[in-house]
């Protein structure tokens, strides 16, 4: 039997995730969306077959013909949204940022250990990507020798206005965060960002670059500029006492064309993740279907938002920031 799945928040990646869900993700059904504007909630539904569209979430979540739920709303309500799946015990995989504050972060963790149940997955997509999958693997082999420092580039070509220059780290670099913290396996102790100067192509925010420090000493530099204009560009390399291991260029082909050779750059992130984005859909019903969890949990929702938070602070203080993090309960253990 397949996994019957809602959609909440039918915006371009909820959309997105609708589309993928019909076709692309085995064992998957779509059959129910919801979003305030029936145009959006329509087209999202148009994916699959007779999908229902709820006018109102949480009737969504208490759909008995619902087995999951994939929330891509608007940041504000991940939490409430997520709590209630877990209330309803519904395995639940939220879009980034698990919530808008530190505080709710703690709710969603408090719900599903009174639930006793892992439910919550967080959509960090690239804990899905081949390339940063075989950067782990490479890691694990031992090959480059322990690690020293890894160095993340984040361009988008464009970005709306309403970032600022705190949401270019609370909204982009938090990715970055969120897969250092998988590959190195090992939390952030402290955070100094300096801001660069503005880009007359944006007048409303500055680009940023974050100093990150592990608590074993491994620094990990992360340049987010949301307005390089010329494509999406994610670039990652991992330096050992060996060796060093990059992402390479994400198409698979490159070309040589009229005296120069080169590869395309993709225009948005659903482009370049777009394996990570399948993968993660299909991981996800997998691990529905024989009772696991995988990606991200509440615990990583949390300490990537908590690091992002210090990270916020040290941009407005100038200075080396501690990253306050809680004790990881038991319950995320592994
Ligand atoms: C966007 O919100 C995302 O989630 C993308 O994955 C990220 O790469 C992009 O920079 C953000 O603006």
């Amino acid at each position: 039997m397949s996994v019957r799945i809602g959609v909440i928040g039918c915006g371009v990646m909820g959309a997105d995730h609708a589309r993928l869900l019909c076709g692309k993700t085995p064992g998957a059904e779509l059959v129910a969306v919801h979003d305030p504007d029936p145009a959006r909630a329509a087209a999202a539904a148009a994916f699959g077959r007779d999908v229902r569209s709820h006018p109102i979430a949480i009737d969504l979540i208490k759909d008995h013909g619902v087995d999951a739920v994939l929330v891509a709303s608007p940041d504000p309500t991940h939490a409430p949204l997520t709590i209630a799946c877990i209330e309803a015990g519904k395995p639940v995989l939220c879009e980034k940022p698990l919530a808008a504050s530190l505080e709710e972060c703690r709710e969603v963790m408090k719900a599903e250990i009174a639930g006793k149940r892992r439910l919550a997955q967080v959509g960090f997509m690239r804990r899905f990507d081949p390339g940063y999958l075989a950067m782990k693997r490479e890691l694990r082999s031992g090959r480059i020798g322990d690690p020293l420092f890894f160095h993340c580039v984040h361009r988008n070509a464009v970005a709306p206005d309403y970032i600022d220059s705190d949401l270019v780290i609370a909204n982009s670099s938090v990715h970055e965060i969120d897969i250092a913290r998988f590959l190195l396996e090992e939390e952030f102790k402290a955070v100094t960002v300096v801001s660069a100067r503005r880009s007359r192509k944006a007048a409303n925010r500055q680009p940023q670059f974050l100093i990150l420090e592990s608590s074993n000493g491994i620094v990990v530099t992360v340049e987010a500029f949301l307005d390089a204009q010329y494509g999406y560009d994610v670039q990652a390399e991992l330096v050992g006492e060996e060796g060093a291991i990059s992402l390479a260029p994400s198409p698979p082909v490159s070309s040589r064309l009229a005296h120069r050779a080169g590869f395309d750059v993709a225009q948005d992130w659903r482009a370049r993740f777009a394996d990570a984005y399948r993968d993660q859909l299909r991981e996800w019903v997998a691990a529905i279907e024989t009772g696991r969890s995988v990606g991200s949990s509440a615990w990583d929702g949390y300490a990537a938002s908590a690091t992002a938070a210090a990270a916020l602070q040290a941009r407005a203080s100038g200075a080396k920031t501690p990253v306050a993090l809680e004790e990881r309960p038991a319950f995320y253990a592994s």
